[in-house]
């Protein structure tokens, strides 16, 4: 039967919502549970766990087993991006279509709301339960691997230092390769561990990841130039604010939009051994890839 993909991603979403919304209830011993709720529970698009578990799906398991683990991706990513909007760093003053959390919280909490998030994630990914203990390590290091200095956190300190400067290609897609692609990897090959992937699967899925990575970069900036604040639920034009090298600052809005759908259709052909177990996982490229916001 062919797959209602906005019935799949609509659900899959509403379960991660769910999940965040009850484990925040669980109350910690200070207000700084309420700026992490602020960011956590402000309706993001939930990305990386539904990537998490679209790719065990294509595995031939069932990704809603993995949903403690995927949530814990979430509260890693709304760490950085808590973290990213702060004065010190990108100083934006929405995010999600609201107040940034340092605007309402100030930014000592923000910055604790941050690091609450990030303690948190881990301990919620080590709450997974149903996985081998050594496959569960596994995941748990690998993405702590792709969100710090070999990663995310990496990636987000060489973008602090190309601001206001021309930088290379080369440098541009290290630099996202880091702050944004590694995340998607660690979602895609986090579902793949928890699924049991071989490593021909694992090898094929992890270039997969890679690619999507940088086409939703390439769309990110495609779409600070392009789109407006009431879609992207932050203000436009922050790169050029910001001073910052982009795929369209070096390569044209036009070139840009070529890269961005030739590095999609690379990707789905990553995914041509999974057969129709993974439709989920393309249409989920595809919407990443050509997204409005
Ligand atoms: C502060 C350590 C640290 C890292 C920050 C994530 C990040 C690294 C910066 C965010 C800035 C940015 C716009 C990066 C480009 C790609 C990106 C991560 C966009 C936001 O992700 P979405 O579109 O956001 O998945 P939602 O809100 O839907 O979750």
């Amino acid at each position: 039967m062919a797959l209602d993909f906005e019935k799949y991603y609509e659900s899959r979403k509403q379960l991660v919502d769910n999940f965040l919304e009850k484990r925040m209830q669980k109350r910690g011993i200070s207000n700084v549970d309420d700026a992490m709720k602020y960011s956590l529970l402000a309706g993001g698009k939930r990305l990386r766990p539904i990537l998490l578990m679209a790719t065990a799906d294509a595995l031939g398991a069932n990704g809603y087993d993995f949903l403690t683990a995927a949530c814990g991706l979430e509260m890693i990513h709304t760490y950085s991006l808590i973290h990213d909007d702060l004065p010190c760093m990108d100083n934006d003053d929405y995010r999600r279509g609201r107040l940034t959390n340092h605007k309402v919280f100030g930014e000592a909490l923000a910055l604790l709301a941050g690091d609450g998030l990030l303690t948190l994630a881990f301990e919620v990914m080590a709450e997974q339960r149903n996985v081998k203990p050594s496959t569960l390590v596994e995941f748990i290091h690998e993405t702590a691997m792709c969100a710090g200095n070999f990663g995310m956190v990496g990636g987000q300190a060489l973008d602090l230092e190309a601001e206001g400067r021309a930088i290379s290609a080369k440098e541009l897609k290290t630099l996202h390769e880091g702050k944004t692609g590694a995340m998607f990897i660690a979602a895609v090959r986090g579902g793949a561990h928890l699924a049991g992937a071989t490593e021909e699967q694992l090898l094929a899925l992890t270039r997969f990841a890679e690619l999507v990575g940088l086409a939703f970069q390439i769309e990110d900036d495609i779409l600070d130039v392009t789109s407006t604040q009431e879609e992207l639920g932050k203000p436009i034009g922050s790169d050029a604010k910001n001073e910052k090298s982009t795929y369209v600052s070096l390569f044209g809005l036009e070139e840009a939009r070529k890269m961005a759908d030739e590095t999609t259709e690379e990707a789905l052909r990553c995914l041509d051994m999974f057969g129709e177990k993974a439709d989920a996982l393309r249409e989920l490229a595809k919407l990443m890839c050509h997204r409005r916001s």
